[in-house]
């Protein structure tokens, strides 16, 4: 019996562990169901019809698996969760009603002796049966509900009139031709209420696209081999063929087992059925193409036997017909609008695929297909150009105004540098605050003037976002051109990237493009922005208060030149000449009478004095455009042998640019006249710098410095 592995479904989380149902497994069950079936066929054939053993078989023994399915199914319409508790529920009342009629045959056959009457009390019992099983059917499983597809309502149309139509042609029609008695009437009723179940099974099954749990299936089985037994046994009385019981209670009984299964299979199986959808459609058409064909045959047995179609065919072959041309029409709309479906998620799936969901732009993803797709039609007539756009300290703009008012400026920054491109060029958001601008056929001057306006359209107008009225948002860019820049896309990242790198360590709020770091790539910071503005305003009047005017500008001059020689490259120029200019910042809390004193210093003046790398330090770590100027402007008065201020550093402890900045800032203050004495002339101020090379200057530095100042006005100009 294959129908009984089924049962061999994995239980839910939620079945009981206790040792009664670990000795029940649905194997053992099903085993226990199938040896009961065999057993009783095998004595059915084996003992003689006639005597108490068979009798005792076919109406005593009988009876054990329909009581034992009743207690099942009774147990099962406790347990089960609400959806489905209506249809065990309903073939709990269903079950007593079978019972009574096979108890009232047994006792005829067993106490009395003979065939109960016909029609007589089994009937009521057994008709009453089968309604009760038609409404379990019909209302305990929401038939209604389920056949919503039209496609399976036409199709379980055409299968049931099918069905109607060759019970009603085999076992009814027969019935009819002699008249109507009560007997008859009775006669009538089985097949009736045979064909109306197996067309709600026939419903159900095509409307639930085999999401059919396994204990329904069971039932329906029951239900089926029911129904091939009575239907035998009529189809037998009408052609008067003397049958055994016997061997029709084969089939009834093995219906019992099966109920009793598929109670206890129901107690398994979860609340809610698993929806499957696409399966079961492939049942449907076999149905269907059976109920043709069946069709087909009638009509030809008519034509053969009848020598005409008789109405009833003839109706059916119309309607099967008409059925099967809407069922083609309505499977057609179906296709169309299932491929429709599949269309419009593969273009949605598509898009998702290629967008960034918080701020809509494309995604990593897009830009870099993009770019590779661009990377192959790129050359000298048709360059390619990159920007690579990453907001400044945006950390600090999350944990100051919250991870929310971040997202709202990424999706304003998106915006913004939508606005900011050439139609044509690509927008993406490559990271969390990372964006990149991939541009078609750019010219390095059109892409420089891009990475600028890129800069401009975040930096220059602040960001109002709830809570916080206006938050200002900085971008720094780096950009790379293929050809120019690059012989390849991996190399045009990384250059991009380096010059973004480049950018930041510049003072952010910046846009840098191309390989090369020019030399004066950092010296427009110095004339950007209000802070750096205000900054060198104050550096210009401490220097006043000095009585030197213009020290550090002149000391940031030739920071800018010494960094050239020594080849430190864009970023630790550009961090020389910042600090070169203002290293003296922290002598804003020097009182000027102090700065200006004409005689020695006392010694409080002088801790004031020695106070001003530290205290010039913690103002630009205030700013966030020159923060990284900060450690240079603290380490400018340490000496190279370890005897300087404030951290007493040694050699390559000290910052480079801090060491460059100590011998610009030496020379400068040499060069100038102050209040105390008059200025050294050249070689003066240079026999001193040799003279402290080695203690108080990096000699390296100096040999570097000397050079510059012996070089002619032209070759430094074209350094
Ligand atoms: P830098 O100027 O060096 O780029 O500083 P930064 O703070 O921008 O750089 P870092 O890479 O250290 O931090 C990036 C921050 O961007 C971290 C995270 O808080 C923020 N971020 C990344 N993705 C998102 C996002 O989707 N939403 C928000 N609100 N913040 C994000
Ligand atoms: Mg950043
Ligand atoms: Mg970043």
């Amino acid at each position: 019996m294959p129908t009984i592995k089924v049962l061999r479904l994995p239980a839910p989380s939620t079945a009981p562990t206790s040792d009664r149902s670990r000795l029940l497994t649905p194997r053992r069950v099903a085993i226990v169901g199938a040896a009961w079936i065999v057993t009783f066929a095998v004595l059915v054939l084996a003992l003689p019809a006639e005597g108490w053993p068979a009798r005792v078989l076919v109406n005593g023994v009988y009876l054990i698996p329909i009581v034992i399915s009743e207690a099942l199914i009774i147990r099962t319409a406790r347990k089960v969760p609400s959806p489905r508790r209506r249809f065990w529920i309903l073939m709990a009342i269903a079950g007593p009603l079978t019972l009574a009629g096979e108890v009232v045959v047994s006792w005829h056959h067993l106490v009395i002796g003979d065939e109960p009457p016909l029609p007589g009390l089994p009937d009521v019992f057994f008709i009453s049966y089968y309604v009760v099983l038609l409404a379990a059917l019909v209302f305990g499983l929401r038939p209604a509900r389920q056949l919503q597809s039209w496609r399976a309502a036409l199709d379980a149309s055409i299968v049931a009139a099918v069905v109607a139509f060759v019970s009603y042609d085999l076992l009814i029609s027969p019935q009819l031709s002699s008249g109507v008695t009560s007997t008859q009437l009775v006669g009538l009723a089985y097949p009736t209420m045979d064909v109306a179940m197996l067309v709600a099974l026939i419903s159900l099954a095509l409307a639930s696209f085999g999401h059919i749990p396994w204990s329904l299936r069971l039932v329906a089985l029951g239900i089926v081999t029911a129904t091939m037994g009575d239907d035998a046994l009529t189809y037998l009385s009408i052609h008067s063929v003397n049958v055994e019981v016997g061997w029709l209670k084969i089939a009834w009984t093995t219906t019992s087992v099966l109920y009793g299964a598929a109670a206890w299979q129901a107690c398994l199986e979860p609340a809610e059925v698993r929806q499957q959808s696409g399966r079961g459609r492939g049942a449907g058409l076999a149905l269907v193409a059976a109920g043709v064909a069946l069709t087909v045959c009638t009509v030809v047995a008519d034509l053969i036997i009848e020598g005409g179609l008789h109405l009833e065919a003839a109706i059916l072959v119309l309607y099967v017909f008409a059925a099967v041309l809407v069922r083609l029409w309505v499977t057609a709309r179906e296709r169309e609008a299932v491929s429709r479906e599949l269309a419009d998620s593969l273009r949605l799936q598509q898009r998702m695929a290629n967008t960034d969901e918080l701020t809509n732009l494309a995604n990593r993803r897009r830009a870099d297909a993009t770019l590779a797709e661009l990377a192959r039609c790129a050359g000298p007539d048709r360059p390619l150009g990159v920007l690579v756009v990453d907001l400044d300290h945006f950390k600090e703009v999350n944990d100051r105004h919250g991870h929310p008012a971040g997202d709202a400026v990424l999706i304003d920054v998106a915006g913004r540098l939508r606005g900011a491109i050439r139609p044509g060029d690509l927008v993406a958001r490559y990271g969390g605050e990372e964006f990149v601008v991939v541009v078609d056929d750019v010219t390095p001057a059109a892409l420089r003037g891009l990475a600028e306006r890129c800069r401009a359209a975040v930096g220059d107008e602040p960001f109002s976002v709830r809570g916080a009225a206006s938050v200002i948002v900085t971008a720094s860019v780096g950009g790379a051109a293929l050809p120019g820049d690059a012989t390849d896309l991996g190399t045009l990242l990384r250059i991009a990237d380096r010059a973004l790198y480049t950018a930041k360590a510049l003072g952010r709020n910046r846009a840098h493009v191309g390989a090369r770091t020019a030399p004066e790539a950092g010296d427009d910071l110095l004339e950007r922005g209000s802070v750096p503005n205000f900054l060198q305003a104050l550096a210009d009047r401490i220097d006043t208060d000095s009585g030197s005017a213009a020290h550090t500008a002149e000391a940031a001059r030739l920071a800018g030149e010494v960094a050239d020689r020594l080849g430190v490259g864009a970023v630790g120029r550009w961090r020389a000449v910042a600090a070169a200019r203002f290293h003296d910042i922290g002598k804003v809390a020097v009182p000027r009478e102090v700065l200006g004193k004409r005689g020695p210093l006392t010694p409080d003046e002088w801790r004031l004095i020695h106070d001003h790398p530290e205290r010039g330090a913690q103002i630009l770590e205030l700013t966030s455009d020159l923060r990284d100027v900060a450690p240079v402007i603290r380490q400018h008065h340490e000496h190279y042998d370890g005897r300087g201020y404030p951290d007493g550093r040694t050699g390559e402890g000290i910052l480079l640019e801090a060491r460059i900045v100590a011998v610009c800032d030496a020379w400068a203050a040499m060069r100038a006249d102050r209040s105390y004495r008059r200025a050294l002339t050249e070689p003066q101020s240079l026999a001193e710098l040799h003279r402290c090379a080695g203690s108080q200057f990096d000699p390296h530095v100096v040999r570097a410095f000397t050079a510059v100042v012996r070089a002619p006005a032209a070759d430094r100009a074209a350094a």
